[in-house]
């Protein structure tokens, strides 16, 4: 650049800043938090914390093979079935409460802890052929209880014009139980459930991840990979496969207390590697016991809606709810299909 563009230069530059510095990342919008279900979306500053509270319903039901729902019959036909029985999942319901909670000794640094707390009931059509008659029946498990706790920290590592960029690391601990138990017709016993009826991993688990956020004046787009892996083989001699998730948000706020998000989920996970010990239930009869008809991709589309409270007594709490569905799922063997997940969460940040 030659000297006789400098004047112009400076006053261009100097006329940017004042736009530079407006378009800091205001923590205070409603669309500055991500879409609910996402976790690790934000970091806070120095001395700040935070409460949340999330309630998550998801719903599954009916058979998928690779791309293609089955019929009832289409699904019984998969199974390959032993001593004439065969068990066809069929419906599931998962409700999940998870208390987290969030602190930053730093501007760069925040520490995050979450414990969630689930309960799952599943429905199983029953086919029972004998001497040429086909019996049909139906059985119920339900298991409830804390699942695996996380502890970890987001690391911001950049912050200008509008952007934050951030690193996730979790620690997944296997509080959550794996030998839940409930009475299974066909033994005519209480027996070690499924691996999907489980409450943990049971393994110690790395959930890392890299958050960006990017806020304009009128609206925001943010995106996430992150990832689960199993880093030991659990009590019972498995561990679960690792899975990916990659997510990308856009919200725009539609009043200063108030923000609607269009989100995509994208996630992809493996098969259980070893299979459960005590796990009676034959695979060949009933496809939730085997251990290699669990992977999947799936792609979800989530609207959601985030509300900020700005004065008197809702000030600073935030309160979010999102509706998820699956436009795209590709399952390993036979499994049930994901119908919807619904979240609601409540989020509140003290002192900073
Ligand atoms: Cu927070």
């Amino acid at each position: 650049m030659s000297l006789r563009f400098l004047p112009v230069a400076l006053a261009v530059s100097s006329a940017c800043l004042p736009a530079l510095s407006a378009a800091h990342y205001d923590g205070g919008r409603a669309d500055s938090h991500a879409p609910i279900s996402v976790t690790g979306d934000h970091t806070h500053g120095a001395k700040e914390w935070m409460l949340a509270y999330r309630y998550m319903g998801m719903r599954m039901s009916g058979a998928r093979s690779g791309t293609d729902s089955l019929s009832t019959e289409e699904a019984f036909a998969e199974i390959p079935g032993a001593m004439g029985m065969k068990v066809l999942p069929y419906e599931m319901q998962m409700e999940m409460h998870m208390i987290g909670g969030m602190y930053a000794p730093t501007d760069n640094l925040t520490l995050v802890a979450m414990l969630p707390y689930a309960t799952k009931e599943m429905t199983a059509k029953t086919r029972m052929t004998m001497m040429g008659n086909t019996m049909e029946g139906e059985t119920e498990a339900e298991t409830s209880g804390i699942g695996d706790a996380g502890i970890g920290g987001l690391y911001k590592v950049l912050d200008e014009d509008g952007y934050r960029l951030h690193f996730n690391l979790v620690l997944g601990l296997p509080t959550g139980s794996i030998e839940e138990e409930d009475y299974i017709p066909m033994q005519q016993q209480d027996a070690q459930l499924p691996y999907g009826m489980q409450l943990g991993s049971g393994s110690y688990e790395l959930r890392p991840g890299v958050t960006l956020n990017k806020q304009y004046a009128s609206w925001s787009w943010g995106a996430q990979l992150s990832g689960r892996v199993a880093l030991d083989e659990n009590d019972q001699g498995y561990k679960l496969g690792s899975r990916k998730n990659l997510t990308a948000w856009a919200a725009k706020p539609v009043a200063p207390w108030a923000s609607v998000s269009v989100a995509a989920y994208q996630s992809w996970w493996s098969d259980i590697h070893g299979s459960a010990e005590d796990l009676t239930i034959n695979p060949l009869v009933n496809p939730a016991a085997d251990p290699e008809s669990k992977g999947g991709r799936r792609l979800d589309l989530g609207v959601g809606v985030n509300l900020l409270g700005k004065q008197g007594a809702v000030k600073g709490h935030r309160l979010a709810f999102e509706y998820k569905a699956p436009v795209q799922q590709s399952l390993n063997g036979l499994q049930l299909e994901n119908d919807y997940v619904f979240v609601v969460g409540w989020q509140k940040a003290f002192g900073g």
